[in-house]
């Protein structure tokens, strides 16, 4: 195993023995979502891949290491900032991964970064939320995700809800077929936008089960061809948000980024915070719910997975 790499026993065990394991990010805990919400959540997915015969390996960067999978201690350490450390956790993509390593800063990974961790671990699902994309006004800004070129090169199936439209969603996949990721939707022929179940906009292929699924990056990877699998999987229909009502919220979280002047990594945290705020919460409950949703799929893929010749 790679030395920049801790695992946990329980994870090393399980990939030595070629059990299903899932990996998981963690900006969306220490990002994404308010404390201590944040953390229930990230126990709660822990559980549900349990439940379903994974294992789940969440990642971060604690004390200059890669840590695939996650104690209770550390969990706390991410989804409260650190307040026992007292140094902020930083947002890790491609880019930043060394500088946390060999600063020893604490920091949680995004889908890029979780992806680079899966892959040097020899994991293959990776469940999470919503991908980065393509922002909205790109053509001027260039704020264009990194998740993107690491999901051309990275040999991960990422398990999300389709991707928020606060971002650009017609773009975003624009990218993703150019750059060769198949954008799979689980029971849909249609990209979800994260809260709702529809955006109008097709995905390149549907799966209705878990088995096709698997199928497709078995068939992927025995080609040789490197790179990432988007399984798009729709919010519960119990769970979704208004469409428009959406719109409108995004709206407002998009006015309220511009007129403070945020740029670069901090857009994303912003406006997920300003989201929250404008929703009265509803938008923190369905990301919840969501993500939930799709550790549970991800676990039951990973089991397929793991049940193919290798
Ligand atoms: N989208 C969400 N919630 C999130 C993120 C994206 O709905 O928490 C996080 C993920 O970790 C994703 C990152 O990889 O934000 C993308 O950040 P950026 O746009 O700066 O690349
Ligand atoms: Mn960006």
């Amino acid at each position: 195993m790679h030395d920049r790499l801790s695992l946990t026993s329980e994870v090393a065990d399980a990939l030595a023995q070629r059990r299903p394991v899932v990996a998981l990010e963690s900006t969306v805990i220490a990002h994404g979502m308010p404390y201590p919400k944040n953390l229930d959540t990230a126990r709660s997915l822990e559980a549900l891949i349990r439940a379903e015969g994974a294992v789940p390996a969440t990642i971060a960067v604690l004390d200059g290491k890669i840590r695939v999978g996650l104690d209770d201690d550390a969990l706390e350490r991410l989804a409260s900032g650190d307040r026992a450390g007292g140094k902020a956790v930083m947002k890790l993509s491609r880019r930043d991964l060394p500088v946390a390593l060999a600063t020893g800063a604490p920091g949680a990974t995004t889908v890029a970064a979780t992806m680079i961790a899966a892959r040097l671990a020899g994991i293959a699902v990776f469940a999470t939320g919503g991908l980065g994309g393509v922002h909205r006004g790109a053509e001027t800004s260039f704020d264009v995700s990194a998740d993107l070129d690491e999901l051309a090169r990275t040999s991960v199936c990422v398990v999300c809800a389709g991707a928020k439209s606060i971002l650009d969603l017609p773009k975003t996949l624009e990218v993703l077929e150019t750059r060769g990721v198949p954008v799979l939707g689980l029971g849909t022929d249609e990209f979800p936008a994260f809260y709702s179940r529809n955006s109008g906009l097709p995905v390149s292929h549907r799966c209705d089960n878990v088995t096709e699924v698997a199928a497709i990056l078995r068939a992927k990877w025995d080609l040789g061809l490197e790179g990432g699998v988007v399984l798009a999987n729709p919010i519960p229909e119990a769970d979704a948000l208004d469409g428009a009502a959406m719109e409108e919220a995004i709206a407002q979280a998009l006015a309220d980024a511009e007129a403070h002047g945020i740029t670069g990594k901090s857009v994303t945290p912003h406006l997920l915070a300003a989201l929250e705020r404008i929703t009265a919460g509803r938008s923190l409950t369905a990301n919840m719910a969501l993500i939930r949703h799709n550790a549970v799929v991800a676990a039951r893929l990973a089991v397929a997975f793991a049940a193919l010749p290798a």
